[in-house]
């Protein structure tokens, strides 16, 4: 059946086959159907490079040619097509510098799983010792998967290796997309990242559109740290109809992220939205501002969004210790959540980050300052052991949280019409919408220990 149409698509007009606006699965077939004289033909009428990268036949190594192209001949006015089926990465790349490039990927990027050998190439990130084995970047790139193009990090050795432990030195994220600019990736897969799965570093004006994420493993260890996606020193990134399934932040703002947005997307399994963490440098300001979310689904997260913050008393080393840094986030704006069978407190704010031992303390030491957050219209269940609304705990040195507003508010514990009532907060400053409750401080152990997410901070 899907042989037989795509043979039948392939002899139709060009101008079927490259219309993007055509029934999902004629597109996708059409096109990866597409000979190589008929891509080459397209870009000669754009003026375009050309390069059509098959994999190796004999299953040997693809990243070299995959960097070849995208860094030599179709660098830059190009067009460049990954028919498939299969690129075996063996080697960790770097691509840059593209300039007003088309990626079509048809096929699916494998990475192999030589552990050894990808912790000694790791690349450093710029971030919490993050790391990455590809690095990419570039000004007017469009990158499209047509729905099939997929990076396949094959995580679950990466799962199996970790056991369950976070942020183990020199694992790798899937990808980096670094010093990326007015670019857009669409219509891609992502999945079994290794570590996270991207981080978007440095980068302005790029949109991600129907993005595919799912790292979910098979054995007894979890998909800790497999993120979807962190923005981090990134300006005007927007995320449309993602849907992602993992055991972390579906996505993550991080240091100085401004004008984020996501929309229509969907999100299940790992920890929902997170804002943070910050303040992890000692004595660094950083600021997260200009969020918006609107019409998010989340199926068995932990939170639809959760706030962090280091304490304001440093102690240790980022990735796993820190504290002390400061700034401020801000102008963050939620709306039209359906939360289905949450975790936890579908709201979650806290100030006292640190990872093992002296977490819950010092909360009123940090000098962040969080204020201007709005969650609307939020509706749906958490499960049965959930009984709080929020928890907010803000850190009296930072004057505690301001404008924080909830409104719209319908969550029910499963299978009830209970409506969550308790709103734990701790210097919440005339809260909108909301009515706190008396605040337990000696419950707070309980709650974090309880498990605000041991994840990637
Ligand atoms: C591969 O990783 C090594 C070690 O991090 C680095 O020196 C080298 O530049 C990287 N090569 C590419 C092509 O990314
Ligand atoms: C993080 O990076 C710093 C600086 O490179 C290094 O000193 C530290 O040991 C690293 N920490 C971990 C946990 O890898
Ligand atoms: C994610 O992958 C798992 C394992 O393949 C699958 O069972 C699950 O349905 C996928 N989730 C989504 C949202 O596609
Ligand atoms: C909300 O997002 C979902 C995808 O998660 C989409 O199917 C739906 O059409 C969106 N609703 C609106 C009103 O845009
Ligand atoms: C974050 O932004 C602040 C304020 O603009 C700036 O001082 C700081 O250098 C930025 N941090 C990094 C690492 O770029
Ligand atoms: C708040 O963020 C939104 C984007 O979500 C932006 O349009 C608006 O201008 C921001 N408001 C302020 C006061 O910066
Ligand atoms: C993981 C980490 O760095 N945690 C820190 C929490 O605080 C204690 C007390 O100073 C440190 O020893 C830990 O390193």
């Amino acid at each position: 059946m899907v042989a037989l149409s795509s043979i039948i698509l392939a002899a139709l007009p060009i101008a079927l086959a490259v219309s993007s606006s055509a029934p999902d699965l004629m597109g996708r077939e059409a096109n990866a159907a597409q000979t190589e004289s008929h891509w080459a033909n397209h870009a000669a009428a754009q003026g375009r490079h050309f390069c059509y990268v098959r994999p190796d036949a004999d299953g040997g190594d693809d990243a070299p040619a995959i960097m070849d192209a995208l860094n030599n001949k179709c660098n830059s006015r190009s067009l460049v097509i990954f028919p498939g089926p299969v690129y075996n990465i063996q080697t960790n790349m770097t691509t840059l510098n593209l300039e007003d490039v088309v990626i079509y990927q048809f096929g699916r990027m494998l990475w192999s799983t030589d552990i050894d050998y990808w912790l000694s190439v790791s690349m450093p990130v710029g971030f919490q010792n993050q790391s990455t084995v590809w690095y990419f970047g570039g000004n007017n790139v469009i990158w499209d998967g047509w729905g099939v193009g997929t990076l396949d990090g094959n995580g679950q050795v990466w799962y199996d290796w970790a056991r369950s432990q976070g942020n183990l030195p020199h694992r790798p994220m899937n990808i980096n997309l670094r010093t990326l600019t007015n670019s857009v990736i669409r219509r891609m897969r992502f999945v079994q990242s290794q570590m996270w799965t991207m981080a978007i570093t440095y980068s302005q004006h790029v949109e991600l559109d129907d993005i595919y994420v799912n790292s979910t493993s098979t054995s007894q260890w979890s998909t800790l740290n497999t993120d979807g996606c962190d923005t981090i020193f990134s300006d005007s990134i927007t995320f449309r109809r993602w849907t992602v399934s993992n055991g972390d932040d579906a996505i993550a703002l991080k240091m100085n992220s401004s004008n984020i947005a996501v929309y229509d997307s969907y999100f299940e399994n790992g920890q929902g939205i997170a804002i943070g963490s910050m303040g992890q440098y000692n004595g660094r300001y950083e600021y997260l501002e200009n969020f918006y979310a609107k019409n998010i689904t989340l199926k068995n997260t932990a939170h639809v969004s959760y706030l962090k913050t280091w304490a304001g008393i440093s102690r240790g080393y980022p990735p796993n210790g820190g504290g002390g840094g400061y700034g401020v986030a801000r102008n963050i704006t939620i709306e039209d959540v359906k939360l289905i069978g949450g975790r936890q407190q579908p709201f979650f704010a806290w100030q006292c980050e640190n990872y093992s031992g002296y977490a819950g303390q010092d909360c009123d030491s940090s000098l962040f300052k969080m204020e201007d957050v709005a969650w609307r219209r939020v509706s749906g269940t958490v499960q049965s052991g959930v009984t709080e609304a929020a928890y907010f705990q803000c850190s009296a040195a930072a004057g505690g949280c301001d404008d924080f507003e909830v409104t719209g508010f319908d969550v029910t514990k499963e299978g009830t019409d209970e409506l969550l009532a308790i709103w734990d907060c701790f210097n919440v400053n005339n809260p909108v919408g909301f009515t706190c409750t008396e605040s337990q401080a000696q419950k707070m152990s309980s709650d974090v220990t309880g498990g605000h997410g041991s994840n990637n901070k």
